[in-house]
């Protein structure tokens, strides 16, 4: 055992929305090897660590990730020949320096994020141990509530409703996989009732149906319908989660609803939509209701809303100490979207985590609207403990595999395994 890294390999495959995206190879010496694919956003920060792509209109419209391939092929593998897997936060360290930009625009995030991953499940699976035991301890029993989306709208969807994600949340369930249940049926249900309704049952990249809906209010209402029809009780059994994702219509000073034709508003009236949901539905948290430089408007909104709701920062801190601190010194949010490729490596989205504990904030581990199969998020959630997940609808496999991953994780936890909602239930 105690395998040193002997090679390092990279290929462009595709992600689920057919475009391409980076799988690293990484082999030991005695045999050990293992993969790990990176995702994509489509509405991303704009301090997001950078994507490499190549530009060349002739190779997927220029999605092409040839460069990154290259970069781990010949730039970073050399350097890590011969390295004792394990030593995470110095390989990690190594790539940071090696790329030498502040925002990992010279090797690319894909690129470095990949060998990350990859390096992990090597050293893991050289170790003997499961991925979340090799990266959370023999702590790591917790299983996460899954924010499932199960209503798109925003850039993840061509219909006329403007906020992204609409997101059933079984806080009432007894264990993860009672939580799965209550929302792949409430989703089942959420279709015929659209059916019904003559509405489109065609899903968006992240499995959630994608109605032309008459307003952003009706995507609450109908789910807030679903949930009743499928047995359940809205606020005592399933919440809902939000990711308007507001950088996404933020335009000239305001928020324009422009698919739904509700006009603009301002960062108050945002706000004052947000109080009146919260008041209507049973909403435990917004992720994203303000845009990404509104820092003002997100420390109101705390101030307005934050002891009762969640309010997740994900496009203002991209999963970055440095937005993070500010966000705790201005009290902008209580919790972290945490995404891998935003910030491009494991052990500095880790500094994350920690940063969040320490402030008492939570932290929901997410998926990217592109996705590949690879199941390391499920694995990293519980390493995490967090016990929250966003990870798309319950249909579409490169959703449904980090759901099936974390089903494998409650069963070989068995009776260790724990289950407990953030969210105290309301009803
Ligand atoms: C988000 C994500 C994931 P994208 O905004 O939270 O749902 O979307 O990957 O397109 O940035
Ligand atoms: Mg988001």
């Amino acid at each position: 055992m105690n395998g040193t890294i002997s090679k390092i390999e990279a290929l462009e495959i595709l992600d689920s929305r057919g475009n391409p995206t980076i799988r690293v190879f990484v082999t030991l010496d005695n045999g050990v090897r293992t993969s790990a694919s990176v995702p994509s956003g489509a509405s991303t920060g704009e301090n997001e660590a950078i994507e490499l792509r190549d530009g060349d209109p002739k190779h997927y419209g220029g999605k092409g990730v040839l460069k990154a391939v290259s970069n781990v092929n010949k730039i970073i593998a050399p350097k890590l020949l011969g390295m004792d897997p394990s030593q995470q936060a110095r390989i990690d360290r190594l790539m940071i320096e090696l790329d030498g930009t502040p925002n990992k625009a010279r090797l690319g995030a894909n690129a470095i994020l990949g060998v990350s991953m990859a390096v992990a499940k090597a050293a893991a699976r050289d170790a003997g141990m499961t991925l979340y035991n090799y990266l959370g301890g023999v702590g790591a029993t917790r299983l996460p509530v899954p924010m499932m989306n199960i209503l798109n709208g925003g850039k993840h969807a061509d219909n006329s409703v403007d906020f992204q994600e609409f997101m059933v949340m079984p806080v009432g369930a007894p264990s993860f996989s009672e939580a799965l249940r209550y929302g792949a049926e409430t989703f089942h249900v959420l279709k015929k009732l659209l059916a019904k309704k003559n509405y489109s049952t065609a899903v968006g990249d992240e499995g959630g149906f994608a109605p032309n809906l008459r307003s952003n209010d009706e995507a609450c209402e109908v789910i807030v319908e679903a949930i009743k029809a499928a047995g359940f009780q809205p606020g005592r059994d399933i919440a809902i989660a939000l990711d308007p994702a507001a950088s996404s219509f933020f335009e000239k000073d305001s928020y324009q609803l422009t698919k739904s034709k509700s006009g603009s508003k301002n960062s108050a009236e945002m706000i004052s939509l947000y109080q009146d949901w919260v008041k209507r539905f049973p909403i435990v948290s917004i992720e994203d209701g303000l845009a990404e430089n509104d820092w003002k408007g997100f420390a109101r909104m705390m101030q307005a809303m934050g002891d009762r709701t969640q309010i997740v920062g994900d496009d203002l801190f991209v999963t970055n100490t440095k937005f993070v601190a500010r966000g705790i010194e201005e009290g902008s949010a209580n919790s972290v979207l945490i995404k891998l490729n935003q910030i491009g490596t494991i052990s500095e989205t880790v500094d994350t985590i920690a940063m969040c504990r320490k402030a008492g904030w939570g932290y929901v581990i997410s998926h990217r609207s592109g996705e590949t199969e690879d199941t390391f998020m499920a694995d990293f959630t519980v390493a995490m403990g967090g016990g929250q997940i966003k990870t798309g609808s319950a249909c579409r496999s490169e959703r449904i595999a980090k759901y099936n991953r974390l089903l494998e994780i409650e069963m070989e936890l068995g009776g260790s395994a724990v289950f407990s909602s953030p969210f105290k239930a309301t009803s």
